[in-house]
C-alpha cells in the first residue's frame, strides 16, 4: 500500500514531464498555422487512425493584425489579449476542436506566449484579431487588462531597452526580445492573469503547453505561475494528472543561460539535435552516419527523459531561431525523410513532427526575404482550409509532411517500438547504418553515394516482412518491398543509393 502510494505521489510530481499522450502514442505533430476546423477534422480523420499522440497548435489567443508586410505568421506571437480569436479560429471552434480530438485520443498542446506582449511599435486601435483596444505607449491591453505596471521596462538595464547581449542573463530575462514588450512575471498580479489564460484552456480540455521564449523569463517566475495551474480536465484525463510542459529554450551552447535551468519544471526542446542531426546527414563538417552509434546523451544533449525533440519546427525551418543552414526541411525531400525516420527510429527524446505550409523561399546574401510569408490565405487575408488530394496528401500549399507515407508509417514503427531497447547497431564505418529496437523493429538506412548489400541480425522473430517506407501492409498484402527474417533473425538488405528512399523499416506489426 505505501509502494503504491508513493509511486502515486511520484507519478503526480513527474506529470509535468509526461506528455499524456494515450498510451502507445509516442510523437505529436505541429500543424503550424491551422485553422481549428480543420484540426478537428484531422484528429479524426487521420491522425488516430494513424497513432499521433497530439497536436501542438499555433497561439489561439488574441495578436495584433500587421499589415506590413502582410500578415506574417508570426503576427501570432505578439499578444493583444488572452481572448480565444485568430486567424485559426474562434473561441467556439477551439472548444469544438478540443472536445473532438480528445474524444478520438489525440491530444491538443497550447503555444503558449506568456513572456510578453506585442512589439512596441505596435500603436494604438483594435487592429488586433478580436478587435480588443490595446495602446503600446502606454502599454493598455485592454482586454486583459494590463497596464504600465505590467512591464519590465523599469527593471532593464540596457541602453535601448533590448535583449542587447545573450551572454548576459539579466538582460535576456528583463529585456525587450526583438522589441515585444516584456511582461513583469516577478507580479503576482501578470501571474494571476496568466494562470488564468492557462487554466482556462486547462478546463477546455487541452493536454499541456509549449512554452515559447521561456529562456526570457526566470525559472523561479515560470513555476510560480505553474503552482496556480489545475490539473487536467477529468471528462478526458485521469485525476490529478498535470498539464505537459516543455519550454523553448535555444541552448547551442555558450551563453548565460543553458536549458538545464528549466529542467525542474518540465522538458525542453532540445535544440542540438535537428542542428547536428542535418549535418550528419548533409554530411557536413566530417559528419557521418556511423558516429550516430552513440547519438543522445553521448552527443552531450540532454538527459532524454527532459528533452523534446523535432528535426527543424517553424522559426529554424525559414532561419529564425538557430535556424542555421543545416537544419532539414521538406524543401530538402529525401534527405528530410531520412532525418525524421532516424529520429523516430531512435529511442532519445520525445518526438514532434513538424507539418508546414509552402512558401516561396528566396535568397539574398543567404537570408529567405520571404521567411515571413503567413499560411495559405486568400486576399482579405482569411486562412485557407486545408484541402485534401485523391492521393491523401494537401493542396493548397499545405505540406502535410506527417502525412507523407514515411513519415507517418514510422509515426507507427515509435508505438510499436515504444520501450524496447537500442540495439543489433551495425555500420560499414561511413553513412550506412542499421539499429533495431529489441525484438520489435529494425531500420537501415543507406547515405553513402555506393550500394548496401548486407546481411545483418534483426533481432526479429524469422517471417517475411513488408518494408514501411517504400509501402505498407494492407490486409495481408505488401504495397512495398519485403524482407526475409530467417529463425535467426538475419536478414539481407539490399539499397541502392539512387533509390527515392535509401532506408528500410520493418516492425512486428509490418508481418505478413
Ligand atoms: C517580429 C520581427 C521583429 C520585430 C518584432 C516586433 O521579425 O523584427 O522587432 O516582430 O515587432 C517570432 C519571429 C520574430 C518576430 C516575433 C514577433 O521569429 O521574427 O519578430 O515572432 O512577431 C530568440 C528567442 C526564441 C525565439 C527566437 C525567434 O530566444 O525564444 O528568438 N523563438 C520564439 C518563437 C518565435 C517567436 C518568438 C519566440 C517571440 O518560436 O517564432 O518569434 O514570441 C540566438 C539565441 C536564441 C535567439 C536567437 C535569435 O540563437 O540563442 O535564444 O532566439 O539568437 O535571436 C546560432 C547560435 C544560436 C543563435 C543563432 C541565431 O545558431 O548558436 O544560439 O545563431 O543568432
Amino acid at each position: 500500500m505505501k509502494i503504491l502510494l508513493l509511486l502515486v505521489t511520484a507519478g503526480l510530481c513527474a506529470a509535468q514531464y509526461n506528455p499524456n499522450t494515450k498510451a502507445g502514442r509516442t510523437s505529436i505533430v505541429h500543424l503550424f498555422e491551422w485553422r481549428w476546423e480543420d484540426i478537428a477534422s484531422e484528429c479524426e480523420r487521420y491522425l488516430a487512425p494513424n497513432g499521433f499522440g497530439g497536436v501542438q497548435i499555433s497561439p489561439p489567443n488574441e495578436n495584433i493584425i500587421i499589415t506590413n508586410p502582410s500578415r506574417p505568421w508570426w503576427e501570432r506571437y505578439q499578444p493583444i489579449s488572452y481572448r480565444l480569436c485568430t486567424r485559426s479560429g474562434n473561441e467556439q471552434e477551439f472548444r469544438d476542436m478540443v472536445t473532438r480530438c480528445n474524444n478520438v485520443g489525440v491530444y491538443i498542446y497550447v503555444d503558449a506566449v506568456i513572456n510578453h506582449m506585442c512589439g512596441a511599435a505596435g500603436g494604438s486601435g483594435t487592429h488586433c484579431t478580436c478587435g480588443s483596444y490595446f495602446n503600446t505607449g502606454n502599454r493598455d491591453f485592454s482586454a486583459v487588462p494590463y497596464s504600465s505596471w505590467d512591464f519590465n521596462d523599469g527593471k532593464c538595464k540596457t541602453g535601448s531597452g533590448e535583449i542587447e547581449d545573450y551572454s548576459d542573463r539579466y538582460q535576456v530575462r528583463d529585456c525587450k526580445l526583438v522589441s515585444l514588450l516584456d511582461l513583469a512575471l516577478e507580479k503576482d498580479y501578470v501571474r494571476e492573469k496568466i494562470a488564468e489564460y492557462m487554466n482556462k484552456l486547462i478546463d477546455i480540455g487541452v493536454a499541456g503547453f509549449r512554452i515559447d521564449a521561456s529562456k526570457h523569463m526566470w525559472p523561479g517566475d515560470m513555476k510560480a505561475v505553474f503552482d496556480k495551474l489545475h490539473t487536467l480536465n477529468t471528462q478526458w484525463f485521469p485525476s490529478g494528472a498535470k498539464p505537459f510542459i516543455f519550454q523553448e529554450v535555444i541552448d547551442l551552447g555558450g551563453e548565460a543561460i543553458s536549458a538545464s535551468e528549466y529542467f525542474g519544471l518540465g522538458r525542453v526542446t532540445e535544440f542540438k539535435y535537428g542542428a547536428k542531426l542535418g549535418n550528419v546527414i548533409r554530411k557536413w563538417n566530417g559528419e557521418k552516419m556511423a558516429y550516430l552509434k552513440s547519438w543522445g546523451e553521448g552527443w552531450s544533449f540532454m538527459p532524454s527523459d527532459k528533452a523534446l525533440v523535432f528535426v527543424d519546427n517553424h522559426d529554424n525551418q525559414r532561419g529564425h531561431g538557430a535556424g542555421g543552414a543545416s537544419i532539414l526541411t521538406f524543401f530538402d525531400a529525401r534527405l528530410y525523410k531520412m532525418g525524421v525516420g532516424f529520429m523516430l527510429a531512435h529511442p532519445y527524446g520525445f518526438t514532434r513532427v513538424m507539418s508546414s505550409f509552402r512558401w516561396p523561399r528566396y535568397f539574398v546574401n543567404g537570408r529567405d526575404v520571404n521567411d515571413w510569408i503567413g499560411p495559405p490565405c486568400y486576399s482579405d487575408g482569411t486562412t485557407k482550409p486545408v484541402t485534401i488530394n485523391a492521393d491523401t496528401t494537401c493542396g493548397d500549399d499545405w505540406v502535410c509532411e506527417h502525412r507523407w507515407r514515411q513519415i507517418r508509417n514510422m509515426v507507427g514503427f515509435r508505438n510499436v517500438v515504444d520501450g524496447q531497447p537500442f540495439e543489433n547497431w551495425w555500420d560499414n564505418g561511413s553513412n550506412q547504418i542499421a539499429f533495431g529496437r529489441g525484438n520489435k523493429g529494425f531500420i537501415i538506412f543507406n547515405n553513402d553515394d555506393w550500394d548496401l548489400d548486407v546481411t545483418l541480425k534483426t533481432g526479429l522473430p524469422g517471417g517475411t516482412y513488408c518494408d514501411i517506407i517504400s509501402g505498407q501492409k494492407e490486409c495481408e498484402h505488401c504495397t512495398g518491398h519485403q524482407i526475409q527474417v530467417d529463425n535467426d533473425g538475419l536478414a539481407h538488405f539490399q539499397i541502392s543509393n539512387s533509390t527515392e528512399d535509401p532506408f528500410v523499416a520493418i516492425h512486428i506489426d509490418s508481418k505478413l
